[in-house]
Parts: C-alpha cells; sequence; structure tokens
C-alpha cells in the first residue's frame, strides 16, 4: 500500500500552509488529524523551502520542530522531519523521528549523510540541483534526474546508509518547470527501479496552472489526489500531502482497481 506523508510546516512563511502550525498544541491538534485522517507519517518542516526564502540557523529550526516531534512521539504518530540540517536530523531522531527527509539529499550539509548512516532511520534523498531558485536546464529531465539520483545513492552508500534506509524523490517544482514536472510523473517507471519513490506534489504551482488564475490553494487538492492515484498505480512507494483526507480516498480507489498491485512496490 502506498505510504502517505502529511506535510505540517511548523514555518511562518511555508509555500503552502505557513504560519497556520506555529503553536505547539494547534501543530499536534492537526498531525492528529492528519493521522486520523489515514497519514502513515507525519512529516514535520521548521524551515521554509519556498521561493525566495532565505536558509534558517539550525538552533531556530530545531526550536521549531522538536517540541512538536516529541510531542508526536508522546501520542503515538510516526514522523518525519524534512530538514536539510545535520543537526536537526539528529536532533530529531533521537526525539523520536523515524525518517528523514532531505530536499537536498544530502548535499546541502555534508554531515548528513554521516547522521543517516549512524541512525539508520529511513533517508529519503530528493533530487537537488541548489533549490527552487535555480534556473532550471535539461536536455531530458527524466533521464538526468534518474542519473544524478544513481549517483547520489552511490555515494550514500560508499558513506555508510544502507540500501534498505534509501528512498529517492525527483524533487518536482525544485529546479524544474511545470513541464519537466509532467514528465518526471510521466517517467516515473524510470526511476522505481532505482530505489523507493516518494513524490512530492502537493498544492505545488504547476497543479496550480491547471486551475483559474487567484484559485485558493485549497482547490490543488483534488488534483493532488489524481496525481496521488496515478502515481501509485505507477509504482510510488509514497506520497507526501497536505489533504490526507482526498488523498486517502484516491490511493484507495487505485487499490480497488489494481487489487493485486499491478505494478511491483519496491516496499
Ligand atoms: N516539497 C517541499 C518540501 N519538502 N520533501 C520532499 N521529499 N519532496 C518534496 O517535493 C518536498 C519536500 C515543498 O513543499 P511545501 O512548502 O508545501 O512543504
Amino acid at each position: 500500500m502506498t505510504a502517505i506523508l502529511g506535510v505540517l510546516n511548523v514555518t511562518p512563511d511555508s509555500f503552502s500552509d505557513g504560519g497556520r502550525w506555529q503553536r505547539l498544541d494547534d501543530a499536534v491538534a492537526h498531525a492528529a488529524r492528519l493521522r486520523a485522517e489515514g497519514a502513515d507519517l507525519i512529516d514535520v518542516g521548521g524551515e521554509s523551502t519556498r521561493p525566495g526564502s532565505l536558509a534558517i540557523d539550525p538552533d531556530e529550526e530545531q526550536a521549531r520542530v522538536l517540541p512538536v516531534i516529541r510531542a508526536l512521539g508522546d501520542a503515538g504518530i510516526p514522523v518525519s522531519v524534512d530538514t536539510r540540517n545535520s543537526a536537526t536530523a539528529r536532533a530529531a531522531v533521537e526525539a523520536g523521528a523515524t525518517m528523514i527527509n532531505d530536499v537536498s539529499g544530502g548535499l546541502h550539509d555534508p554531515q548528513m549523510a554521516v547522521v543517516a548512516a549512524e541512525t539508520g532511520v529511513h533517508f529519503v534523498v530528493m533530487h537537488w540541483r541548489g533549490g527552487v531558485d535555480v534556473e532550471p536546464h535539461y536536455r531530458d529531465v527524466v533521464s538526468e534526474v534518474r542519473a544524478e539520483l544513481k549517483a547520489r545513492l552511490a555515494e550514500l552508500l560508499v558513506i555508510g546508509v544502507r540500501r534498505e534506509q534509501l528512498i529517492i524523490d525527483p524533487g518536482l517544482g525544485f529546479a524544474k518547470t511545470a513541464e519537466h514536472n509532467w514528465q518526471l510523473l510521466h517517467g516515473l517507471g524510470e526511476l522505481t527501479p532505482l530505489a523507493p519513490v516518494l513524490i512530492g506534489a502537493s498544492r505545488k504551482r504547476f497543479i496550480g496552472r491547471l486551475l483559474p488564475d487567484n484559485a485558493p490553494l485549497g482547490r490543488r487538492d483534488a488534483p493532488t489526489a489524481t496525481i496521488s492515484a496515478l502515481a501509485a498505480a505507477a509504482g510510488a512507494w509514497g506520497v507526501r500531502v497536505h489533504d490526507v483526507a482526498a488523498t486517502r480516498l484516491a490511493l484507495d480507489v487505485e487499490a480497488h482497481w489494481n487489487p493485486r498491485g499491478r505494478h511491483e512496490r519496491s516496499r
């Protein structure tokens, strides 16, 4: 069954739910709601990666995420930590996180791979060419993303991360145009042989382009859920979404459509 990561951004300025879950009790209540709606893990992030945002100090990041991670642990809710900083990742695992989700795939902080190796938790390696503000240039986005992820996995294995820990993510919207994102989704089957694949399409700008100008962000949840179902049918291991209830239903539809899983899932 395809995993659902429910997004919990505890930031003042995140791309799509910034500012809403800064108070600890609000954040925990929202995470509990996402869990009840069918999230397998809550992905807690304290640094915004939206276009134009600045990197934050790891101490500030930890002040935002660690109390939430501890509270979710106390409530028995599984957590992944969305961070590019190794110190935050290590502290988050000590606080109970069972997965590190690094949008830079360990490239931002050289110690990240060491923390992944030493803690042994699942490690999401997203395709990264320096962030959302980097100009996207590809001759063939699917084969280039595939080759760069493959090379990154090989480097991580040398550092001591175990293959069973690794999950890859094509990094939709990160140095990718809308067209690149659709090509990567279409080419998902090229990535699944490398490692389990996570897809983070939720509420992103390329989905907004399907809707009327100025449509509220919530209107992006139905197309996001559709992408979740199609990604599952194409063999994705998991999806990272804001609206868990809609994606849960979409994945249930897919599971009925493909009862035994027409495609081999890696995990
Ligand atoms: N996108 C965002 C943040 N973290 N993590 C992974 N693995 N994949 C993504 O695509 C991804 C991510 C940005 O979206 P948000 O600001 O809505 O959280």
